[in-house]
C-alpha cells in the first residue's frame, strides 16, 4: 500500500497539467458552447436533471407511431493544452440511458472522427456510465451522439450527458539537471571564454 503511496505521489511530481478547455461541459449554462444535430425525430435539449444537476438530453422526441426514431448528437470543439505540447489529452465524461420497451440505444463518442467509444444499451433506466480515453494534446473536435438501433414500441429512449472535461497532462523531466558531469565543464568553459576574450588569447 506504503509503495503504492509512493507511485501516485511520483507520478503527481512528475506530471503537469493544463485546466480544462471545454467550454460548459457541466451544462450549467444550458447548452451554450455545443453543437446539436438530430435526425427524423430525434433531438437535443437542456435538462434540469444531471450528474449533479444540469446535463445535455439526447433523446427521442415523441415520434409517431411506426416512424424511427433517429438520432441526437452534441459537438464541440476545443483545445487542449496547446499543439506542441508533448503530454496526453485526457477526456471524459459521464452519460445515462433510459429506453422504454427494450429498445436498443447506442451511444458513440467520438474524437476527430474516430470513434473512442461505443456501447449498446436497453435497460429502462441504467446506470451511469463513465467514459474516459486519452489522445494528444492540441485542438480536438468531440460528438457525443446517440442513436435508435432495433427494439421497442414507439417512443423510446433518452440519453443524458454531463461533466464533460479534457486535460492535457504534460510530463516533466524526472531531475531538474541532466547534463552529464563532462558536458556541464564544457559549458562553464564556453561561458567563461565568452565573457573574457583575454582568456580566449591566451588559450590559443
Ligand atoms: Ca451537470
Amino acid at each position: 500500500m506504503r509503495h503504492l503511496l509512493l507511485t501516485i505521489l511520483a507520478l503527481g511530481l512528475l506530471a503537469g497539467s493544463a485546466a480544462a478547455q471545454v467550454t460548459n461541459g457541466t451544462f450549467d449554462s444550458g447548452l451554450t458552447g455545443w453543437a446539436t444535430a438530430a435526425t427524423v425525430n430525434g433531438s437535443v435539449a437542456w435538462d434540469t436533471f444531471g450528474f449533479p444537476a444540469n446535463s445535455a438530453r439526447l433523446a427521442a422526441t415523441n415520434p409517431p407511431l411506426g416512424l424511427p426514431v433517429g438520432s441526437a448528437t452534441i459537438t464541440q470543439s476545443f483545445g487542449c493544452g496547446g499543439s506542441f505540447d508533448t503530454g496526453s489529452c485526457v477526456v471524459s465524461l459521464d452519460y445515462l440511458v433510459s429506453s422504454s420497451f427494450n429498445a436498443v440505444v447506442r451511444v458513440e463518442v467520438k474524437l476527430d472522427g474516430n470513434e473512442m467509444w461505443s456501447s449498446d444499451h436497453s435497460a429502462s433506466w441504467g446506470d451511469v456510465v463513465p467514459v474516459s480515453f486519452a489522445a494528444p494534446c492540441g485542438l480536438h473536435h468531440l460528438e457525443v451522439t446517440a442513436t435508435y438501433q432495433s427494439g421497442g414500441f414507439h417512443a423510446g429512449w433518452a440519453c443524458w450527458v454531463d461533466n464533460v472535461r479534457a486535460e492535457c497532462v504534460r510530463p516533466r523531466p524526472a531531475h531538474r539537471s541532466a547534463l552529464p558531469r563532462d558536458m556541464a565543464y564544457r559549458m562553464r568553459l564556453i561561458l567563461t571564454i565568452l565573457s573574457n576574450p583575454a582568456a580566449s588569447s591566451r588559450a590559443k
